[in-house]
C-alpha cells in the first residue's frame, strides 16, 4: 500500500507562539495564516512487512536519527489516534520544491503532507481529524491541512480534540502576493520550538500577548472577509512584532533578526511611503515576507532584493490545503 499526498508551507498573519501543552501541541492562542506556492512538500507512505525500523528519506537523502525518529513518532501518534493497537514499519519518502538549506521552514508543509499520506495508508476514519493529527508533528503544520486561508483554534478541551484548523477562506478568494526576502542565515538559530516554550516561561510580556490575541485573530478574520490588505497588514505587523517582542523579553533572550531583516523592513517601510500598500511579517528566522497586492509584487521584490545583506527573493501565491495525490 502505497500513498502519496501534497502540503503547502505556510505564514501566519497573526503569529502562534506559545503551547499549553507541549505533548499534545496545544497553542496558548489560535493563529491565522495563508498557504503558499509554490512552497510545497510531496510525502510517500508506504508500509512494509516484518519487523525492523521505519526508513525515511528527505530530500534524497537519508534522514539523520533524531528527524527519522520524529517521524516515526508521529507515526505512533497516528496509529494510535485512529485506535490501532499496532502499526507496520514504514518507508517514508518527503520532498521539499524549495530550498530548506535557504532556512525557510519545511516543518508545516511536511507534516501537513505526512498526516494526510500516513492516515490514509494506515486506513484512519474520516473522524480523524488530518489537521489535529498534523497539528501532534508541529503546530503550525495543522494550518497546512485546511490550506488558503486558515484558522488554527486554540481549543479549550484538555485533549485537544477542539485544537483544529478550519478554512477561512479559500486561495482563490484574495489574489495577493507573499514576497520573500532570503538573509543568508547568520548564526544558528535558537529552534522554535525552544524558543516559543522560553518565551512561555519566562518573557514578562507572555500574559499580555495571550490577553490580545482574540482582538488580532478578529481583526484578521475581518480583513480577510473583507479583501482589506491595509488592515490585515497592520494586524499582521503588530502580531509579528509583538512575537518577537516575546523573544527578545526571554531569558536567554532570543534574536532572530539579522541586519538583512531590518534592512528588509526599511524597504517595506520606504515603499509604504511611497504609497504602495505592503506589510512586513517575520517568522522565527531572517527572512521577511511582505504581503502586497499582486500589482505591486514586481515592484516589492525589486526593492527588496535591492535591500543590502537580502540573498534572493521568492514570490509566492495563495495555495490550497493539503491532499492525497496517489
Ligand atoms: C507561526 N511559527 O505561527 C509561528 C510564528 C514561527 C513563528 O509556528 O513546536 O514549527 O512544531 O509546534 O509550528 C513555527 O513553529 O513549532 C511557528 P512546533 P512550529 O507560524
Amino acid at each position: 500500500m502505497i500513498t502519496q499526498a501534497r502540503a503547502h508551507a505556510n505564514i501566519a498573519v497573526v503569529k502562534y507562539w506559545g503551547k499549553r501543552d507541549e505533548a499534545l501541541v496545544l497553542p496558548h492562542t489560535g493563529s491565522i495564516s495563508l498557504a503558499l506556492s509554490p512552497l510545497t512538500t510531496l510525502t510517500t507512505v508506504e508500509l512494509l512487512q516484518g519487523p525492523g525500523a521505519d526508513e525515511v528519506r528527505l530530500d534524497g537523502a537519508p534522514a539523520s536519527p533524531k528527524e527519522a525518529a520524529r517521524v516515526s513518532k508521529f507515526l505512533d501518534r497516528a496509529a494510535e489516534a485512529g485506535g490501532l493497537a499496532g502499526r507496520p514499519r514504514a518507508r517514508v519518502v518527503s520532498k521539499n520544491d524549495f530550498p530548506t538549506a535557504a532556512g525557510l521552514a519545511s516543518s508545516a508543509s511536511g507534516f501537513a503532507a505526512l498526516a494526510v499520506a500516513a492516515a490514509d495508508a494506515l486506513e484512519l476514519p474520516a473522524t480523524v481529524d488530518r489537521s489535529a493529527l498534523a497539528r501532534l508533528g508541529s503546530g503550525s503544520a495543522a494550518r497546512s491541512v485546511p490550506g488558503g486561508w486558515a484558522e488554527w483554534r486554540r481549543g479549550e478541551r484538555a485533549d485537544g480534540a477542539d485544537s483544529v484548523a478550519v478554512a477561512l477562506a479559500p486561495a482563490s478568494h484574495w489574489d495577493v502576493r507573499l514576497v520573500v526576502a532570503l538573509a543568508p542565515a547568520g548564526r544558528k538559530a535558537v529552534g522554535s520550538r525552544e524558543a516559543m516554550a522560553r518565551s512561555v516561561a519566562t518573557s514578562p510580556y507572555y500574559a499580555a500577548w495571550v490577553a490580545g490575541a482574540a482582538a488580532d485573530l478578529a481583526s484578521a478574520r475581518a480583513a480577510i472577509a473583507a479583501r482589506d490588505l491595509l488592515f490585515l497588514g497592520e494586524t499582521a505587523e503588530h502580531s509579528f512584532q509583538k512575537m518577537h517582542a516575546l523573544a527578545h523579553t526571554s531569558r536567554p533572550p532570543v534574536v532572530f533578526f539579522e541586519p538583512a531583516t531590518l534592512a528588509a523592513l526599511r524597504a517595506v517601510e520606504k515603499l509604504r511611503a511611497e504609497g504602495v500598500p505592503v506589510y512586513a511579517t517575520v517568522d522565527a528566522g531572517p527572512h521577511l515576507v511582505a504581503i502586497c497586492a499582486a500589482a505591486d509584487s514586481l515592484r516589492v521584490e525589486k526593492a527588496l532584493a535591492a535591500a543590502p545583506g537580502v540573498a534572493r527573493t521568492i514570490v509566492a501565491s495563495p495555495a490550497g490545503g493539503a491532499e492525497r495525490v496517489a
